[in-house]
């Protein structure tokens, strides 16, 4: 692919990831009415790429909004956002719309998304050509935060991961899994991840939250998440991965005791919400890897790697 958007790691970068020196790739202002664009997903799309984009308006509310780009790097962003027909329901309330996923199954491009239906749980919508856009039942009942869909059904049964929470700024949080036959019931619930101890890998000992889509590699799904530590200044979000298993992805083989990627650059430590680094997509090109992340809940970025160095990484830092 000669548009994947790609750097190669900077001479002094002794990192397994590292930073897009085009960051933040996407300001807050980037559209007629954002106050922030953040937390957002892209795909391959054409010849070229797609997004679902978290922008809140200067009235600080929270939606998602569609976004294409030639070179996945400069993204022409709408000023409105996404209205959803009813898919597989009538009933597509909506509050709110917060830190899209999306994911290729099949036949088609699905969406996951925070969704206000009498507090936080998991929407649902697909599009097959990014201009309409239907919506299905809510996955779970609320409170329930980052739902991410596999892009592959297990035993012809989807699969999401999703963290149960609360109505506010969750004190507490693992992964979970569920499967659906069908993307409107959900159940086998099972837990995938937890948080880590403190005295062993402190930034993700106060809650965790699936990231990007996962990918297959040679040593099976690859997912960035992210972990999060409370300190005396608040939350700190960072990005880790892990690596769950081809056939039942419910089990995990490895996940990283060190972060990949932890607040550190100017963007990322200031901010509406200071130290996020929130990754929600990740684009490969055979053993290449672009991470989009949201930086201090203001604006996108992106982080690159190579996946047999991340797998080397991960198996080698682990838990
Ligand atoms: C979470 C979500 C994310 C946000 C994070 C840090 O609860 O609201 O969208 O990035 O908090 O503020």
């Amino acid at each position: 692919m000669n548009n994947f958007p790609w750097e190669n790691r900077p001479d002094n970068c002794r990192d397994v990831m590292w930073r897009s020196s085009r960051n933040p790739i996407i300001g807050r202002y980037d559209t007629a009415i954002s106050n922030s664009i953040f937390n957002s997903a892209v795909v391959p799309f054409g010849n070229g790429y797609a997004g679902v984009f978290r922008c809140d308006d200067k009235a600080v509310r929270m939606n998602i909004f569609v976004g294409f780009s030639s070179d996945g790097v400069n993204w022409k962003t709408s000023d409105t956002p996404i209205r959803f027909e009813p898919g597989n329901t009538q009933m597509i309330d909506s509050d709110y719309k917060y830190d899209p996923r999306v994911t290729w199954i099949e036949d088609r491009y699905w969406i996951t998304w925070c969704n206000g239906y009498n507090g936080p749980t998991i929407g649902i919508g697909y599009t097959f050509d990014f201009k309409t856009f239907y919506q299905c039942e809510n996955a779970f009942l609320p409170f329930n935060r980052n739902g991410v869909l596999f892009p592959e059904k297990f035993n012809g049964r989807y699969a999401m991961l999703s963290r149960p929470s609360d109505n506010g700024h969750t004190p507490f949080g693992d992964i979970f899994i569920s499967f659906s036959p069908d993307m409107k019931y959900w159940g086998e619930h099972r837990c995938v991840m937890k948080v880590a101890p403190f005295e062993e890998s402190a930034w993700q000992c106060l809650k965790i939250g699936a990231g990007s889509v996962p990918f297959l590699t040679e040593a099976g799904w690859l997912m960035f998440y992210h972990g999060v530590i409370r300190t005396c200044n608040g939350y700190r979000y960072s990005m880790g991965a892990a690596i769950l298993d081809e056939k039942n992805p419910s089990k995990v083989l490895w996940r990283t005791r060190d972060y990949l990627l932890g607040p550190a650059a100017p963007y990322e430590l200031v901010g509406d919400v200071p130290n996020v680094v929130f990754p929600c997509a990740a684009l490969t090109d055979s053993n290449r890897v672009a991470v989009y992340y949201g930086a201090a809940d203001t604006t996108v970025c992106m982080a690159f790697g190579y996946v047999d160095e991340i797998i080397q990484f991960i198996k080698t830092h682990s838990l």
